[in-house]
């Protein structure tokens, strides 16, 4: 039987897979704010929508849908040619996005994805998809960014193509249910530091896993692609120190962190074989458990708002 949920934000989590299965239903009716095949494409965002950015970036190229990248929305490299800009923001009013959809407005089509259709954004962006349902309570983002991903893989499949290897997403939403049921090992809920890798798109959910684990538990965590990790990372792993593995793991990875005495995790192989997305959920958990564990209220993160609002002069 699932644990009772103890906060707001393992609520959220816990409801990953429905809302997952929504965005997959939507796919069609907000495909006028998606990328379409063959465009070059940037997408642009912040904290978590950043990282959810670059995950879709590489899944569409590698999909072989057109040329994409992926920026934080303050590092936009004004002046090269893109055929579309897409935002991605659950609050809709994240300064260093708006201004950045400003300053293009009428230079480039522009698209996002929100959470909350009564904000800036809409009327800053040429087209908007609204995942209202996937909105979140919790400062902490869970269940939106891994939703817009839904979205965007469930896009690409129904325009014909996924990157090798990559599953259809009904598989993932099956995963994620398993995600959310699996047991969660106490090595993992007192281990000292976390090392999250990833290749490919799955390097974004590393990112990701990272920031929600240093956001609502205050946890030192890393992150890289894996194929980086044995070029100085390494040194950190020891005892009670975690390697966790998005996607596939390089040959020889986990030899590698058991020779140097540390804890290797790939959800790949954990709960059965979990897809990429799904094990993000898994880290959320344990994010929230840590927070607890230390006597955080994961509902209340600190030093966070749910949105950075910055003043004039500030961006
Ligand atoms: C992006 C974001 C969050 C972060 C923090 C501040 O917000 O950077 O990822 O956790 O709470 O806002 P948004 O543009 O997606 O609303």
């Amino acid at each position: 039987m699932a644990a009772p949920h103890t906060c707001r934000t393992s609520v959220e989590i816990a409801s990953q897979p429905d809302t997952w299965r929504q965005a997959a239903a939507s796919a069609d009716s907000l495909s006028a704010a998606l990328p379409r095949r063959g465009e070059r494409v940037a997408v642009v965002g912040c904290g978590t929508s950043w990282f959810m950015a670059l995950a879709y970036a590489q899944l569409r190229e590698t999909g072989g849908h057109g040329e994409t990248d992926a920026f934080a929305a303050s590092e936009f490299p004004t002046g090269r040619g893109y055929d579309r800009v897409l935002a991605i923001t659950r609050s809709g009013t994240t300064t260093e996005v708006l201004d950045l959809l400003a300053r293009l407005k009428g230079t480039v089509a522009t698209s996002a994805i929100t959470a909350d259709p009564a904000t800036a954004v809409m009327d800053l962006a040429d087209t908007v998809a609204v995942l209202d349902f996937a909105d979140e309570e919790s400062v902490v983002q869970t269940r939106f960014a891994t939703t817009v991903l839904a979205l965007l893989r469930a896009h690409l499949e129904a325009e014909g193509a996924l990157p090798e290897g990559v599953r259809p997403i009904a598989g993932a939403i099956e995963d994620a249910q398993r995600a959310v049921d699996a047991p969660i090992g106490d090595d993992l809920r007192g281990a000292e530091q976390f090392t999250f890798l990833g290749t490919g798109w799955s390097y974004g959910l590393a990112l990701e896993a990272g920031l929600k684990m240093r956001e609502a538990a205050g946890a030192w965590t890393e992150a890289y692609p894996a194929m980086e990790y044995r070029h100085g990372p390494i040194s950190i792993t020891g005892p009670n120190r975690v390697a966790w593995l998005f996607g596939t793991a390089p040959q020889g990875l986990a030899d590698d962190v058991a020779k140097v005495g540390g804890v290797f995790v790939a959800g790949s192989e954990a709960a059965g074989g979990l897809d990429p997305l799904a094990d993000l959920i898994l880290v959320q958990r344990l994010a929230v458990l840590i927070a607890q564990d230390r006597g955080y209220d994961p509902d209340r993160p600190r030093n966070l708002t749910r949105s950075v609002i910055l003043d004039d002069g500030q961006a």
